[in-house]
């Protein structure tokens, strides 16, 4: 994945009053905006390999454990310190009248599990008598979103769900074993809720329970067990929790930036990290994906938020802007090209010099300057979410056919665009030179499907547009 040249800036987007204050904050702080808002702590920026070696006798690679990928989280954020609780749920509830459909997946003493349709997030069976201190259950992905678009609207900041790589880099907090406190299943009693030797006296699951007692049979409050070394709780056991990206049942292709991995089209089956109380030994364990229908509600399915901070960051989701660079040689044609055609307020680094020079990291020719250009996203066009640069022989394997094919030695850039074929409507009654129109494409090793056409900006360079549906 070194072709990708996704380079994120820092530059913050939000209001002064909120950038000073989150500029203030460094990791390990606790933050609160509001009386019924979840705990956040801050967690620092860093780089970890994400996902389980191959050599772990644990290791599940059909799940999509693997193989093994570094990412980058280049920006502080805040995680919720606990997961969201039925206390906090019911305040957004009271407060929107929002409706969580009825029907959870819980077990019944006869029946086994089974989706009941009389269970709910306020009846949920496990426990029996839920408290304000709970983790949320019984919610869906949907509903995890519609509880974090709330609490962003009444404070005004940017919450949303973790992305499954900040979920797994701030369960590890710095470790790279397959819990934050080790190997072992049998020490999870004093870290986290899972499935015990009191659970199995209660429930008698088909799988053997962690060698320990951990006081619960079922669901605990929150925070009842030490934190990991970045002061979050339960990042391990009591719910699952719900993050944004899509299920993949690999990391290749993964972004690297900690960015969320979805599918413009979307995609049916969301990630849930970290196990729960009824969960056996293997999959409560930080790498483990679970796999989840996005209205699917279960007993032991919560969540957790996370919030960008003022500075850094920024995700292409919910309104939120997301910076990129481009390369040019032309700033002024550029710059009108990407504007009114893409839809993009295109900035500048340097103003006088037009950008950074960086012929060397996209083998140019000699002679052809590079120039970059800060690009944002202006909405309705949706996310501008990556950038390619290549010279020909090292493209990503997708197959191409005729003018959509790199000779060697061209230095060629990708746009990925929403919806490629309203990209080209426009381009087209610009004027813009067309080399191929949108066709459908499909990757070999990179699990790409999407639509790719070509064409050429003002100053001459070759541009494939994509719009991926899966993978890349
Ligand atoms: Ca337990
Ligand atoms: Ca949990």
């Amino acid at each position: 994945m070194n072709r990708f040249l996704v380079l994120m800036a820092t530059l913050a987007f939000s209001s002064a009053a909120t950038a000073q204050s989150d500029d203030r904050l460094s990791a390990g702080d606790v933050v609160k905006d509001c009386d019924d808002c979840p705990e956040l702590v801050v967690i620092p920026s860093g780089t970890f390999l994400m996902g389980t070696p191959i050599s772990d006798r644990e290791v599940d690679l059909v799940r999509g454990e693997g193989p093994q990928v570094k990412v980058t989280i280049d920006y502080m954020f805040a995680a919720g310190r606990f997961e969201v609780t039925h206390g906090q749920f019911e305040a957004f509830v009271e407060a929107t009248g929002y409706v969580v459909k009825d029907e959870c997946r819980v077990w019944n003493d006869d029946i086994g599990f089974n989706d009941d349709p009389t269970a709910s997030w306020q009846d949920r069976r496990q426990p029996k008598r839920v408290k304000d201190e709970h983790p949320v259950g019984c919610v869906s992905w949907n509903d995890a979103k519609a509880y974090v678009g709330w609490l962003a609207e009444i404070t005004g900041k940017r919450y949303r769900l973790l992305s499954e790589a900040e979920w797994e880099y701030a369960a590890r907090a710095g470790t790279t074993t397959p819990r934050f406190w080790g190997s072992s299943s049998g020490q999870a009693c004093a870290w986290a809720n899972t499935f015990d030797l009191d659970g199995a006296e209660e429930y008698p699951f088909p799988w053997f329970p962690a060698t320990c007692r951990d006081g619960y049979a079922d669901l605990a409050p929150v925070g009842q067990f030490k934190p990991n070394a970045f002061g979050l709780y339960d990042m391990i056991g009591n719910v699952w929790e719900w993050t944004e990206d899509c299920w993949a049942a690999t990391h290749v292709g993964r972004p690297r930036d900690g960015s969320a991995w979805k599918w413009d089209v979307g995609c049916d089956m969301h990630t849930t990290r970290g196990g729960g109380w009824l969960s056996a030994p293997e999959r409560n364990r930080i790498a483990w994906p679970g796999r989840d229908p996005i209205e699917k509600h279960n007993t032991q399915f919560g969540f957790r938020v996370a919030r960008d901070l003022g500075t850094g960051g920024e995700v292409g989701e919910g309104g939120s802007i997301r910076r990129m660079t481009l390369f040019t040689s032309d700033v002024e044609l550029s710059k009108a090209f990407w504007s009114d055609a893409m839809g993009y307020r295109v900035s500048f680094e340097d103003e006088e010099f037009g950008g950074e020079e960086t012929a060397g990291s996209l083998n140019l020719d000699e002679g052809n300057r590079a120039h970059f250009v800060m690009m944002t996203s202006a909405g309705g066009t949706g996310p501008m979410i990556g950038l390619l640069g290549s010279n020909g022989d090292e493209f990503a394997p997708i197959e191409r056919e005729g003018a959509q094919r790199p000779r060697a030695g061209e230095s060629l850039l990708v746009v990925k665009v929403a919806d490629i074929f309203a990209t080209f409507e426009k381009l087209e009654a610009m004027g813009v030179q067309i080399a191929s129109q949108p066709s459908r494409l499909s990757g070999q090793m990179t699990s790409v499907v999407g639509y790719e056409g070509t064409v050429y900006t003002p100053d001459g360079t070759r541009i494939n547009v994509q719009q991926v549906d899966s993978g890349g």
